[in-house]
Order: C-alpha cells, then sequence, then structure tokens
C-alpha cells in the first residue's frame, strides 16, 4: 500500500550531565562536562514507500549525551538519527512552517540535540576555587511533523485497462507491479523511478471514468502534475483508434489541460499482433513489447530526449 500521509514527533537527545567531582589528592574540581545528544536529520530517498515506517512507529528519539566524568573526562555524544522519506515529502511542524525534499539524497537537520551540562571544573575561578555545582544538560529540541507525500511523477502511463501499462513500468524500473491479463489488477497506482525520474502506472481508464466509473477516475488528479504522458494501446485491440480516443475523452472531461500535455503514443505488446495504425494525427505511433529489448531501448532514449 503506498502510504502518502503520516504524523511523527520527533527529539534530539537531552545533553547529558556535567559532574560534580574533586580530585583526590589536591581536593580541586575536576568535574567533566555532559555529552551533546544526538541530532535528528531527514536524508531523501527513492523509495516512494518509504513512508511506510512512519505509520506503525510514530516517536522517534536521537540518543542523549552521557554524563560527564572525574578527571574532567566529558561525557560522549549522542548518536545522531537519520530518517529516510521519499523525494517528494513535504513536512509541516506545528507552525506551519514547510520543507520540501527536493532531491534524492538530500539530508536536512530537523531537530538539534541538547547541550551537555558543564562540569564543575569550568566553574572554577580565583573567587570560587572548589565550585560545588554543575549543570544538567538541556533537552533536545522536540517537534511535531507532518508528512505528505507528492506524487510528482514526470512521466504517466495511462491507457484503458488490460493495455499493458504495469508490464511497460515493470520492465523499465524496479517497481515490481502486479501485472495480469485481465483488467483492472492495478488497484492503486505504482511508481517507480528510472534514471532519476518518476514514472507513475495509473490504473486503467474507461468511458465514464471522469464521471466515477472503475478505478481510474481516483487517480485522474496524479496526472496532472505529470510532464509527459505515455498513452498505452494494445496492439491486440479490435479498435486502436477507438481505445485511444475513449480515454482521450476522459481525460478532457476530467480537466481540459490534460489533453495539452505532451503524449506519446505507444502500441503495446507488438509481439502479438500487426501494427497498422501508425499515426494518430500528426502524432507517430510507436511500437513497443517488453519482449522485444530494443524497442524498451528506443523508448528510454525518446523519454529522455523529450
Ligand atoms: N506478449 C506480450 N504480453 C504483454 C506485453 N505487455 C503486457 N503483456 C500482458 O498483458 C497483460 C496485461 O498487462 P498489465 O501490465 O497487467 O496491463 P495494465 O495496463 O497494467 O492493466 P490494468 O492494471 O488492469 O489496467 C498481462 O497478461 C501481460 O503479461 C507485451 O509486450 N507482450
Ligand atoms: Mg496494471
Amino acid at each position: 500500500m503506498l502510504v502518502d500521509e503520516a504524523e511523527i514527533i520527533i527529539k534530539g537527545g537531552h545533553g547529558g550531565t556535567g559532574r560534580v567531582s574533586f580530585r583526590r589528592k589536591m581536593g580541586g574540581p575536576d568535574g567533566g562536562d555532559g555529552g551533546r545528544g544526538g541530532s535528528i536529520y531527514v536524508k531523501a530517498t527513492s523509495d516512494i514507500y518509504g513512508l511506510q515506517q512512519y505509520l506503525s512507529k510514530k516517536s522517534w528519539e536521537a540518543e542523549n549525551g552521557g554524563r560527564g566524568g572525574s578527571e574532567i573526562s566529558s561525557g560522549a555524544n549522542g548518536k545522531d538519527l537519520l530518517l529516510t522519506m521519499p523525494v517528494g515529502t513535504l513536512l509541516t511542524n506545528e507552525k506551519g512552517e514547510e520543507i520540501e525534499l527536493s532531491q534524492v539524497d538530500q539530508e536536512l537537520l530537523l531537530a538539534k540535540g541538547g547541550l551537555g551540562g558543564r562540569g564543575n571544573e569550568s566553574f572554577k575561578s580565583s573567587t570560587n576555587t572548589t565550585p560545588k555545582y554543575a549543570q544538567p544538560g538541556l533537552p533536545g529540541e522536540e517537534k511535531k511533523l507532518k508528512l505528505k507525500l507528492k506524487l510528482i511523477a514526470d512521466f504517466g502511463l495511462i491507457g484503458l485497462p488490460n493495455a499493458g501499462k504495469s508490464s511497460l513500468l515493470n520492465e523499465l524500473t524496479s517497481a515490481g507491479a502486479k501485472v495480469g491479463d485481465y483488467p483492472f489488477t492495478t488497484l492503486e497506482p505504482n511508481l517507480g523511478v528510472l534514471k532519476g525520474k518518476v514514472l507513475a502506472d495509473i490504473p486503467g481508464l474507461i468511458e465514464g471514468a471522469s464521471e466515477g466509473k472503475g478505478l481510474g477516475h481516483k487517480f485522474l488528479k496524479h496526472i496532472e502534475k505529470v510532464k509527459l504522458l505515455l498513452h498505452c494501446i494494445s496492439s491486440e485491440s479490435e479498435d486502436p483508434l477507438r481505445d485511444y480516443k475513449i480515454v482521450r475523452r476522459e481525460l478532457a472531461k476530467f480537466n481540459p489541460e490534460l489533453l495539452d500535455k505532451r503524449e506519446i503514443i505507444l502500441m503495446t505488446k507488438s509481439d502479438l499482433a500487426e501494427i497498422k495504425l501508425k499515426k494518430i494525427g500528426n502524432k507517430e505511433v510507436i511500437p513497443i513489447s517488453i519482449h522485444n529489448w530494443d524497442s524498451i531501448q528506443n523508448l528510454i532514449k525518446i523519454l529522455f530526449e523529450a
């Protein structure tokens, strides 16, 4: 299941307490400082299912700093905690401030660990040579964050049910989407990453989809942002032009601007039937088969030249 919303509480580690101690022989103060609490960072990844972990675990804390020791030894610093979230995640704190993870591998500080307390040695002065106090450490920053994944697909696969969209997604990316020789195999959008670009497989659109028929209508909103539509038509179809028009009509009914998007027309499963339709309007129809390596390579080339 694709998780696109979650809420978490994060907390930097508490700073360690400073130590009060005195040297055995001379009696001077020698209490060391507490260690710094660990901080929490986030790193953007290309794993679009990455928000799933925050459904079961909502509270994340970095390690506390260690206590200061005698002989002016400082406590250990707490370990930092690195959270991972999919690129496209929008993080909002309680004040409504937002940050968006816009690039894979981007790293940001989310919550600072608390400073360690000073040990009694550091309070020594000419007027107080034997201070008997030390500081407690400070608490780490605590934040409540809303996480929202915005599907910002670059390419969107559309077409009638069973046209071979998921198969193509699997061929181009490591998405591992379910494939079946029946309509409506895909029940929610699948996403994959191809050379840093996100490809979305939108469940089959049927006549009436924009009015709520079938499944595709729920997901039409996810293609409003895509830069390029990959329109899949099965070469097994008795009337490919009709299939094409059905889908285009549904797009238009949902949002006419979708028709202005760049579109590549793919005649899928080209190994199964002869391609009779070579052009639709002035758009070339590109034959493609998951069993034909060259045709897949050709498509990748077209996508990255687009
Ligand atoms: N021979 C052949 N079969 C293919 C090809 N691409 C897909 N298929 C088969 O076509 C059927 C449908 O493929 P899917 O990828 O599930 O189609 P879909 O468009 O995702 O279908 P829905 O999710 O139901 O909308 C499966 O049985 C696939 O194995 C191809 O290039 N050649
Ligand atoms: Mg599918």
